[in-house]
């Protein structure tokens, strides 16, 4: 028979990790949502999401992004990138709990999130920074990690040839990128290989204006 764990009664406690990337900062919270909190999370952004595929036309080809997406914010902030225009979805009340409890844990006001849903380890998002003029000169981008364990990478803007750093997104945790994080790094969410369970994340802005564009 199995000795039961001495940590088995324990409820999950938050950790905080803070990464310096260059003179820029990342801060990582294990835990910072309970394992039974995420996986409640999970289920109910799952099955209650208006998930869509967005379709990006380039060079005259249209070309299916590997996630499923969602963009909810405050009203008459619409979100464009690449001739997609978002519009924002009303506030879901779990959304909006995931929200409150992040602005407390970031000590930062969002009004927008884009949901991402990875299906499977073959879902990703590529080399990017969340660095839209509409979201200020420094911004703040916190994300919530549900399900699957994945690994965010960061690389520098420029001197592309020094190494990436890798972060490995556990469930239920949350990762602030500090204020000049956009301005001087990429970071991409890679393919995983093999079978990789579903992920669902929320990366939580403050837009400045209206119009949010990439
Ligand atoms: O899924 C993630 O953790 C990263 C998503 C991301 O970079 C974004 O939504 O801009
Ligand atoms: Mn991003």
């Amino acid at each position: 028979m199995n000795q039961p764990s001495l940590f088995d009664n324990e409820p999950d406690t938050p950790t905080r990790q803070t990464f310096a990337l260059g003179d820029s900062e990342i801060q990582y919270v294990a835990n910072a949502f309970t394992a039974r909190e995420a996986d409640r999370l999970f289920q109910s952004l799952l099955d209650d999401i208006p998930w869509r595929t967005a379709t990006l036309t380039i060079a005259g080809h249209k070309r299916p992004l590997p996630r499923l997406q969602c963009w909810m914010a405050d009203q008459g902030r619409s979100y464009s990138y690449s001739g997609l225009k978002l519009i924002p979805h009303p506030w879901n009340p779990d959304v909006l709990r995931i929200k409150a409890r992040m602005e407390q844990l970031c000590e930062h006001s969002f009004n927008s999130v884009l949901l991402n849903y990875y299906r499977d380890g073959s879902d990703s998002v590529s080399w990017h920074a969340d660095d839209e003029t509409e979201l200020g000169p420094n911004p703040i981008v916190a994300s919530v990690s549900l399900g699957a364990e994945r690994t965010l990478e960061f690389k520098p803007k420029v001197n592309l040839t020094s190494s990436k750093k890798q972060i490995v997104l556990g469930n239920g945790s949350i990762l602030i990128m500090g204020e000049t994080i956009q301005n001087n790094w990429l970071h991409q969410l890679p393919k995983s290989s093999g079978y990789t369970d579903p992920r669902i994340s929320l990366t939580f802005r403050n837009h400045l204006s209206g119009e949010a564009q990439l």
